[in-house]
């Protein structure tokens, strides 16, 4: 059977520590972002914490009522050699997940890591060698330190450079023999949209933590984040000569099309678009693109850059493009521009306005249109404009599903979705885009980034745990596991 697949395919699934591991003060962590929000989407704006009049600081103050469903996750953290069976179990490749750093650094300032830290990845990554996985790691999914941002304002501040720096170099030097596919921040593009989570800053305004954020202290996080991921690029290099690193952006905004042919439509849509290829294009490109300095000028949001951060974003830019795509959308200039003109660069996926030519979207109150096509697109998009390899390292549909009464969890639309799509990689890499690998987002439920639910569920190994907390943890196998094992296995010819 033929394959448009090439040998050597990255095969697999992507998790993240912060929304599977739990135990999220075990063994010398401490809280980073995510932990104090129930969901970045749902509270993101309004994280756990509050203003200390004495210290003149912000502080930890979970919510009363609140229900933090990834405190405890679905518990990888003690039963990961089971997880990784099943997942190994479908002959997976490649598996994604993050470190938390606030596992290695639980402040994020000290000077020596934290060394039951180290040992939990050691068993992790041995693990999934031992089932057939590379580890493909992310150094931050959402998870900077919350420390680092209550004490030093978190990405606003230049400090924050070197504490990254050191703890990649940390986990570089470890896991040098484990681990050869690396990506620094997940999602980096999502910092205009939700500040805390994304670039870990906080607003100086007792009143409002984030919605008080200026572009200017955003942009300047940003501008941090770039120099702190070219320099874990160099250590990278330095350290793992025979490693990849890349960048990590969501690219479902990058399948947004205009909603007439009107050229008001065409070049909404187009800078719609630069809100995103903004990051990439200083991390697969080295500098800072052309429409930017406009931006800069007319809001007056320059970031403060340091003699010789030009250099250290030119000689070190990532060797591929690592992305999540779920959905795509559609601009419609005159009805969006007021949003735009209130939050210039707000990257992510826009909910836009509904696609007539899409019939599927997935459940309520979700809704996210279906969109293989876009993921084609979207391939095409970024092969075009960067010419590095690409890395699908999400793609998935949120269901709320649960066993029937013979204890089969039958889902067949999450199985549609993923063939449908990987016909569309298949088309992509005729197309020739250079694609290292698909990774399929939650291969097991694991808690939702945006809502914190158990209920909106991506895996084909079901988790017994409910929104309230209960269940007990047990996995099962749907049926979509046989499907993408027989895909894998064939590596693709069987779609
Ligand atoms: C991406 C995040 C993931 C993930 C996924 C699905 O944006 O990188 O962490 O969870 O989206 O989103 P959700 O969990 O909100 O359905």
């Amino acid at each position: 059977m033929k394959t448009a697949f090439p040998e050597g395919f990255l095969w697999g699934g992507a998790v993240a520590a912060n929304q599977c591991e739990g135990a999220w003060l075990e063994d010398g962590k401490l809280p980073n972002v995510t932990d104090v929000m129930v969901g970045i989407g749902t509270d993101g704006k309004h994280p756990g914490v509050k203003w200390n009049d004495e210290t003149g600081k912000w502080e930890m103050a979970l919510k009363d009522g609140k229900k933090y469903l990834s405190h405890e996750a679905i518990d990888l953290y003690h039963r990961y050699p089971e997880d990784l069976k099943l997942m190994g179990g479908m002959g997976f490749k490649a598996f994604r997940t993050s470190i938390a750093w606030s596992r290695i650094f639980p402040r994020g300032d000290e000077e020596e890591p934290n060394e039951a830290g180290l040992v939990y990845y050691d068993k992790l990554f041995d693990e999934m060698l031992k089932n057939g996985m590379q580890p493909v790691v992310t150094l931050s999914h959402y998870e900077t330190p919350l420390y680092l941002v209550t004490e030093y304002g978190g990405w606003k501040n230049r400090k924050l450079i070197t504490f990254f720096e050191r703890y990649a170099r940390t986990v570089f030097e470890r896991y040098k023999d484990k681990v050869k596919y690396w990506m620094t921040f997940n999602e980096i593009n999502v910092a205009f949209r939700m500040p805390f989570a994304g670039a870990g800053i906080l607003s100086d305004n007792p009143e409002s933590p984030v919605e008080a954020l200026t572009k200017k202290e955003i942009y300047q996080a940003v501008h941090h984040e770039f120099v702190a991921s070219s320099l874990a690029v160099k250590a990278c290099h330095e350290i793992i000569p025979d490693a990849k690193i890349g960048a990590m952006l969501t690219c479902s905004s990058v399948a947004t099309y205009p909603y007439t042919c009107s050229p008001e439509d065409a070049f909404g849509t187009l800078s719609y678009k630069r809100q995103t290829y903004f990051f990439g294009d200083v991390m697969c490109r080295g500098y800072y693109p052309a429409y930017i300095y406009r931006v800069w000028e007319e809001e007056d949001c320059a970031p403060v850059m340091e003699q010789g951060d030009d250099e250290i974003l030119a000689c070190y830019p990532v060797d591929y493009l690592a992305f999540s795509y779920y959905r795509s959308g559609v601009w419609h200039e005159a009805e969006e521009k007021d949003k735009v003109s209130e939050g210039s660069v707000t990257s992510g996926s826009g909910t836009g306005f509904t696609n007539p030519y899409l019939t599927e979207c997935s459940p309520a109150p979700w809704c996210w249109p279906v969109d293989p096509k876009g993921l084609r697109y979207t391939c095409n998009e970024l092969y075009d404009r960067y010419q590095i390899p690409l890395f699908i390292v999400e793609n998935g549909i949120g269901l709320d599903e649960g066993p029937d009464e013979n204890g089969v969890i039958n889902d067949p639309v999450r199985t549609k979705y993923l063939e449908d799509h990987l016909r569309q990689v298949a088309e992509a890499l005729k197309d020739g885009c250079d694609i290292m690998g698909y990774l399929w987002w939650g291969p097991i439920d694991v808690v939702s980034a945006g809502t914190g639910e158990m209920k909106k569920r991506y895996g084909f190994v079901y988790v017994d745990r409910n929104n309230d907390g209960e269940g007990t943890l047990a996995r099962s196998k749907k049926v979509s596991y046989e499907r993408y094992k027989e895909i894998i296995e064939s590596n693709g010819a069987a779609l």
